[in-house]
């Protein structure tokens, strides 16, 4: 017998209550730990309601698959009302990271097959390589000017530019130079101001940001200025790309990018493909390079893992002679590193979808037009869901059971994540690169932990050394 709604279990009477103890404790950072800690409480499905905001959350693999079929033709998630309030407030279109229904289809299947098709793969594959061997000459550089023949630092700066630099390259069809020493201070500025959009979108996130700007609040002025940042040096990029297409005469053969051809292409405005390539612009930098912080971190924890993967890349070299999309094809343990690290530190801490029927999840009734929540942090460390959580096992993903809506990291389905392909492309190129050239060793033992900031970050710098092999 199906039991109801209203018995499922969790508390969701009190949404004003709710969200004063979620401040006590915290929330605004340790989002994830609470929602691991309500499955604890509440067992595998509970109700919620913080401030006006009410959801239901479920972490089981099978009610994932469930959720995802009840998604209809217009997967549709939780507003991140921050975001849409700043364009709303400065008159800016939506791209495709906030569009919804019919209009969000059409963008979306436009900007699959320029962004996310396998096809696309041999044009992103040299222009990210590129990116990866300057970064491996930059390291060498700095190992050489320490003159103690390695390099230990916090490498998250240096991440977010190997990630700005893969994402642009790939966008505009040429590079920003930012592996180089003296890099455009608007570049820099670029970066931190996506750090600071962030970082000021968690606390307005159970708050109206129309309140808080009535009143005049610092966060959301922070917020207006980190998008304007934002938008600012996007729209640059964007004119100068403009204006060299308008002024070519023949067009070259050669691969011009993503934004390049969205333009010829002419199926979308030019409106729209501006702030589709401005939301891909900064959805790509924060998200790859701590992702692969988190892998060198595990990989510095884990030395014969380490040396494990070096062999299988150097195989995979001498396999493929060189070319870089076949030896892609040859690296399932590397590939298996990166899932492993989005189950332990995953950049979402949930996937959310309002569903477009009614389901049935733990023998529970949900009515259509639910926001239903995945805990994504949660489950990556069920032990239910995975044979000793705790462990960095990237050979765990070689089995094929182990896949059944495990594996979540970039979201599923038709909104799933648009910048999954350059994003994994671009961190598995990084790897090879780094396990060519470089043994990655950390200091002593510090316990590094996820801290919510709309994203999950490190909750503190993490120390790496970098040797030459
Ligand atoms: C959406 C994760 C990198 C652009 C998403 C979603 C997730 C995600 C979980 C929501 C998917 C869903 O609701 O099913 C990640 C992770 C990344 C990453 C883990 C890297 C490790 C990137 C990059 C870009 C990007 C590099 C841009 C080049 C986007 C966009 C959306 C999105 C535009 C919205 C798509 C839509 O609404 O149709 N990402 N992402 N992401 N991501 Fe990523
Ligand atoms: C944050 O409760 C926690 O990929 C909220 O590249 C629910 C929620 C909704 C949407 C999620 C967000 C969380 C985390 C960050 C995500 C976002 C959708 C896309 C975005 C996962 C889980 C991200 C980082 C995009 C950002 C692109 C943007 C900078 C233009």
């Amino acid at each position: 017998i199906v039991r109801p709604f209203s018995e499922i279990p969790g508390l969701w009477k009190n949404g004003v209550v709710n969200l004063y103890n979620f401040w006590k404790l915290n929330g605004f950072r340790n989002l994830h730990r609470i929602m691991l800690q309500n499955f604890n409480t509440f067992g595998p499905i509970y109700r919620e309601k913080i401030g006006y905001y009410e959801s239901v959350n479920i972490i089981k693999p099978e009610d994932a698959a469930i959720l995802f079929k009840a998604e209809g033709r217009y997967p549709k998630r939780l507003k991140v009302e921050p975001w849409t309030s700043y364009r709303d407030y400065r008159n800016r279109k939506y791209g495709v990271l906030l569009k919804n229904g019919e209009d969000w289809r059409n963008n979306r299947v436009i900007l699959n097959k320029e962004v996310i098709s396998l096809k696309m793969l041999e044009n992103f594959v040299p222009l990210l390589d590129d990116v990866g061997q300057d970064f491996v000459a930059r390291v060498h550089k700095k190992i050489q000017r320490s003159g103690q023949n390695k390099w230990t630092t916090d490498l998250s700066q240096e991440l977010f530019k190997y990630a700005l630099e893969s994402v642009s390259s790939v966008l505009y069809g040429e590079r920003l130079g930012l592996m180089l020493d003296y890099i455009d201070p608007e570049a820099q500025r670029f970066i931190d101001c996506i750090t600071l959009m962030f970082k000021t979108t968690s606390p307005m996130l159970y708050i109206p940001p129309a309140l808080l700007r009535l009143v005049g609040a610092k966060v959301w002025r922070d917020h207006v200025h980190a998008w304007d940042g934002i938008f600012n040096h996007a729209d640059r990029c964007i004119q100068n790309i403009y204006r060299q297409l308008r002024q070519e005469t023949e067009t070259s053969k050669e691969y011009p990018g993503v934004l390049a051809s969205l333009l010829l292409l002419d199926k979308l405005s030019i409106e729209d493909i501006k702030a589709s390539v401005t939301e891909l612009m900064a959805g790509g930098v924060d998200t790859t390079s701590i992702t692969l912080l988190w892998t060198l971190y595990e990989l510095a924890r884990h030395p014969n893992l380490q040396e494990e993967l070096r062999a299988e890349v150097a195989a995979a070299r001498t396999a493929s002679q060189g070319d870089m999309l076949d030896m892609l094809k040859r690296i399932p343990l590397v590939k298996g590193a990166l899932k492993e690290t989005l189950r332990l530190h995953p950049v979402a801490v949930s996937l959310q979808r309002y569903i477009a029927e009614d389901i049935i999840i733990q023998n529970y009734h949900i009515p259509a037009g639910t926001l239903v929540q995945l805990g994504l942090y949660a489950m990556g460390r069920d032990p239910k869901v995975f044979f000793r959580p705790e462990q960095y096992l990237p050979s765990r993903w070689l089995r094929t059971k182990t896949q059944y809506f495990r594996s979540l990291g970039f979201g599923f389905g038709p909104r799933q994540c648009l910048g999954r392909r350059i994003a994994e492309t671009e961190m598995q190129i990084f790897l090879i690169h780094m396990l060519e050239h470089f043994r990655i060793e950390k200091q002593r033992n510090v316990e590094v932990q996820s801290t919510f900031e709309l994203i999950l970050l490190p909750d503190k710098p993490i120390i790496l050394t970098l040797k030459p092999l």
